[in-house]
């Protein structure tokens, strides 16, 4: 008798623990990005990701709503599918050589970090306020906006 309350009890647990993944879990993280380009290219590497279900990239609030299978996929894991094709997430950022081969009206702010975003210590007047991409790192090609400051 006690074993086999001690089985109904396991299997009970086994099946509690088992429905905490969900198959089709709603999250929402935050993408950089700017323009409808940047909303195919993220929308598209999500689809791609394995156990991504859903996925809808909102260029005001550069958000990326998905609906995931938790047991085949996590949310850093498709941060890193983002910050492959260029894209900065919070979790995972993109290689200047990834953000670098971005279209040119797709070169969005470093936000969250990267090889490519502003130092502490830069004087350029592009970076006193906030942190600006391409500003800091590059020797050549610093963006218009920064130059023309110079
Ligand atoms: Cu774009």
């Amino acid at each position: 008798m006690k074993k086999i309350l001690t089985f109904v009890l396991l299997f009970t647990m086994v099946a509690i623990s088992a429905q905490e993944k969900s198959k089709s879990k709603k999250i929402e993280i935050q993408v950089s990005g700017i323009c409808d380009m940047c909303k195919s290219r993220i929308e598209k590497a999500a689809f791609k990701t394995k156990g991504v279900k859903f996925a809808e990239w909102n260029t005001e609030t550069k958000s990326l709503s998905l609906i995931i299978n938790e047991r085949k996929t996590d949310v850093l894991t498709i941060q890193k599918s983002m910050a492959a094709i260029g894209h900065d997430t919070e979790g995972a950022q993109a290689t200047n050589e990834a953000y670098n081969g971005l279209h040119g009206c797709c070169k969005y702010e470093r936000t969250f970090g990267g090889d490519d975003s502003c130092k502490k210590d830069c004087t350029k007047p592009c970076c006193k306020d906030k942190v600006k991409s391409s500003c800091c790192a590059s020797k050549g090609a610093v963006k218009t906006s920064c130059a023309s400051k110079k």
